[in-house]
């Protein structure tokens, strides 16, 4: 029977059209069903399939009516070829509203109208029962800070997406470029309560590396799993971006042998092998601690770490891990004095491709004979990106 449909399909395209309209069963539509009459959105059947055959390239619509003559556009005029298959449309009682909101339709009776060009429109009946009634939306959305600057110097190195749901709703949340429509997700598909929700970013995709400055879209999609979708658009824009990266070319430490309330010397050579200013804030070089103190507890705890993503240099030792407190003595990769530096006594940054020499002293008032010491890089809140670096053993006579 198919096969004589294909058949005389062909006939009718060589032999013309008249061939073709004496032939009764190459309509441009026909055999349209659902698969179920009534969907409940409580019970089930949750969703109802509408099949329909295509015999002729047509353009089908397919809509729902009310009595009161509203329509809900589900397909509008979209181009469909002559196939041996139904084609297949799975309606779960939702409509799109504009292109960023679906809503679940009310209780009631429809009418399915499926219309074809050069074909009687075919119309069904079709049932909603038990939708919830509640669709919802998205608030308070906002980005902040917006623009952001993730270039590790800092300074508003993260922005926050935050808003409020009133119903518990899996949620996507993209960013995409707008020059390619390449996506980045930061959340996908995860569901989520009723209340305020945060997300942090860092101009990071998930998958792959820093996004390039520029200005994105953004897009939350909120979906309560009953037809009900919210989608919420806007910009989020990178002031700068960049991933830093701190070189330690050397790094010595030493004399190997002291007394106790001796002072070790930790001497390192650093270099910003990134396209990036590293910004740094601490001790200068030159700065002594004693083994009791700590970078955030000295000097009224003003290098203690403020929001996290500063750059220094560091050193630690075996067995100290006991306090719970890696790398206590750090200091600033400036090779300026703090009266130079970009904001004097505060901040400086170590500049692309610049070098460092940094010197760090220790006054070991520990009562341990054997002490191993190692140096590092601290990214503040971040990373050590160096770590354990050239262990030194230290004895200490008392
Ligand atoms: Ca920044």
């Amino acid at each position: 029977m198919i096969l004589r449909k294909k058949l005389n399909y062909v006939l009718g395209l060589s032999l013309g059209l008249a061939l073709l309209i004496g032939c009764g069963s190459d309509t441009a539509l026909s055999e349209v069903t659902l698969s179920e009459p009534i969907i409940n959105l409580n019970t089930g059947p949750r969703t109802t399939t509408i099949s329909y055959l295509i015999g002729q390239p047509t353009n089908v619509s397919i809509w729902l009516e009310t009595a009161a003559g509203e329509r809900y556009a589900l397909r509008q005029a979209v181009k469909r070829e002559p196939s041996k298959d139904a084609y297949q449309v799975v309606f779960d009682g939702s409509v799109p509203i504009d292109a960023d909101t679906n809503r679940l339709l009310p209780n009631g009776n429809y009418t399915l109208v499926v219309e074809a060009e050069n074909a009687a429109a075919q119309r069904l009946n079709l049932q909603i029962d038990q939708a919830p009634s509640a669709s919802f939306d998205v608030y308070d959305l906002r980005v902040t800070p917006n623009p952001f600057s993730p270039n590790d110097d800092a300074v508003e190195d993260f922005t926050t997406f935050s808003y409020r749901l009133p119903i518990t709703a899996t949620v996507s949340l993209d960013v995409i470029d707008p020059t390619n429509q390449t996506r980045y997700p930061i959340v996908n598909r995860e569901l989520q309560g009723l209340g305020e929700h945060s997300e942090a970013w860092s101009g990071r995709p998930v998958v792959g590396g820093i996004l390039a400055a520029g200005t994105y879209q953004y897009e939350l999609r909120a979906d309560d799993g009953l037809g009900n979708r919210v989608t919420k658009r806007g910009d989020v824009t990178l002031s700068s971006a960049g991933i830093g990266a701190l070189d330690v070319l050397s790094v010595e430490i030493g004399p190997e042998q002291i007394l106790l309330n001796d002072t070790i010397t930790v001497t390192f050579k650093v270099k910003n092998n990134s396209e990036v200013a590293l910004r740094t804030f601490g001790p200068a070089s030159g700065y002594t601690y004693s083994t009791n103190q700590s970078y955030s507890s000295i000097e009224n705890e003003q290098y203690a770490n403020l929001g996290g993503g500063l750059w220094r240099v560091a050193i630690d030792w075996d067995g100290n891990g006991g306090s719970g407190f890696r790398y206590p003595f750090r200091w600033a990769i400036s090779p300026r004095s703090p009266e130079q530096w970009a904001d004097p006594n505060k901040f400086d940054y170590l500049y692309p491709g610049e070098e460092a020499t940094i010197v760090g002293r220790v006054q070991i008032k520990q009562r341990e004979d054997r002490m191993t010491f190692y140096a590092g890089v601290a990214h503040e809140g971040v990373d050590y990106p160096t770590n354990r670096l050239k262990p030194t053993l230290i004895l200490v006579s008392f």
